[in-house]
């Protein structure tokens, strides 16, 4: 086994969106980094998730002049489509604080973000599994038992990933929430009919997004016991065509299916000694608040100003402030997830969390078709800008 130590300022562990993006951040202040990746590159480039940057995110991008070369996608729209009890409603939103977010999947962002580090001359290793040797004096170890030393780790290997793992338990607090039902997730090879489709309805929640000319995600909200034997395929068409109150046009192949605990958390601080966590690492949203790669996306963004201040600037005053700056925003786009999630889901089926629940829910989601200030509010947060 090899003993060979290298030493790089700051070593980045994951190639996901936080990690990718704040390479080339770095790269783009000639701050010298490494991103480390323990899947292949075919993975990460193939792994389906997210559909839209927001406009805060977009911006992130731009002010480094990445945008054209990171940000693919046509302009989101100025609103939300729902169909309520079959009933299509479209919630009109501030188009201004829309227009600059984009519908781009998230593995044509981690394509791109990959293709602007390497091309840049970037240092990305993919099939490198990490595990973390010292948060204090920052230190990993790779499989091959090779040793980097660095001034900063930045942990952006998600939930499950080797730098939270790291930190001692009485170093840290973990909040969590959940939901008590789940989603299956479903992804099929179907061009979206609907570029986005959210579907209120007495059985339950169900959404269709788009995921680029020729595939669609489709969401059906599902008890947490439920697996996905239960949901054979003709089952999961019928049952969207229940909630959607409409045939669905084309049945392709559908090529994942998976039920996914909707749960919220958030872990305290999100600075350890030298180590510093990012994305997922840090904290979840359920998808259906649609932040989680966004983010991911704002804590790159600022950690990287941090890094910028540290090294640049000879300032360590954005790097002490990052958990603090990151958990109050962190915090407010969790309450607009709760928010959002609660309502869109018990203004549809009342057996999770009852009547009282189902009708309060059916009051909030009307405010945001006759109060000005609500409306504006959603649309603030669905655009980054709160
Ligand atoms: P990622 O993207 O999971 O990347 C972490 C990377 O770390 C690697 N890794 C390691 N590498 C080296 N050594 C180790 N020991 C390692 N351990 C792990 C992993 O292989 C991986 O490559 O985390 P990051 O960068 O924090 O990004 C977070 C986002 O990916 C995530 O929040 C979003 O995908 C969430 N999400 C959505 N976000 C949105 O903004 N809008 C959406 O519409 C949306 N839809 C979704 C979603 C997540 C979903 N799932 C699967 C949970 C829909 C779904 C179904």
């Amino acid at each position: 086994m090899s003993t060979a130590k290298e030493h790089k300022p700051v070593v980045i562990v994951g190639a996901g969106v936080s990690g990718l993006a704040l390479g080339n951040f770095l790269l783009r202040e000639g701050i010298d980094c490494v991103v480390l990746e323990r899947r292949d590159r075919d993975h990460v480039e193939r792994r389906q998730r997210a559909g839209v940057i927001d406009t805060r995110a977009t911006r992130a991008f731009r002010k480094r002049g990445l945008e054209d070369r990171v940000v693919g996608g046509t302009p989101v729209q100025a609103g939300l489509g729902f169909r309520i009890d079959g009933q299509d409603r479209w919630l009109e939103l501030p188009a201004e604080e829309y227009r600059e977010g984009r519908f781009c999947p998230q593995q044509v962002l981690v394509r791109n973000l990959i293709t602007v580090f390497e091309q840049d001359g970037g240092d990305l290793r993919f099939g490198t599994e990490v595990t973390v040797e010292d948060i204090d004096r920052p230190r990993v170890r790779l499989g091959d038992g090779s040793i980097i030393e660095g001034d900063f780790i930045a942990g952006c290997d998600g939930s499950h990933g080797a730098t939270r793992a790291a930190i001692p338990e009485n170093r840290l607090t973990r909040h969590s929430h959940e939901y008590g039902y789940a989603w299956l997730v479903v992804l099929a090879e179907v061009p979206a009919v609907h570029p986005t489709l959210l579907a209120i309805h007495r059985r339950g929640f169900a959404a269709q997004f788009g995921r680029g000319p020729t595939a669609s995600r489709f969401y059906l909200q599902c008890p947490l016991d439920d697996t996905a034997e239960d949901w054979p395929d003709e089952r999961v068409w019928s049952e969207l065509e229940t909630r959607f109150g409409e045939p669905i046009a084309t049945r392709g192949p559908i090529v994942e299916k998976q039920p996914l605990p909707l749960r919220g958390e958030v872990l305290s601080p999100m600075s350890h000694g030298g180590l510093h966590l990012l994305g997922d690492a840090a904290h979840i949203v359920p998808p259906s608040s649609a932040k989680g790669m966004n983010l991911a996306l704002y804590d790159a963004d600022v950690f990287a100003e941090a890094l910028v201040g540290y090294y640049r600037h000879d300032d360590p005053s954005l790097l002490a402030a990052y958990s603090d700056n990151r958990l109050r925003d962190v915090w407010n786009y969790q309450a607009f997830a709760t928010w959002f999630t609660d309502t869109v889901h018990d203004a549809g089926d009342a057996t999770y969390r009852g009547e009282f629940r189902h009708q309060v829910a059916r009051a909030d989601f009307e405010r945001l078709f006759t109060s000005g200030p609500a409306n504006r509010l959603l649309g603030e947060f669905i655009a980054g800008l709160n």
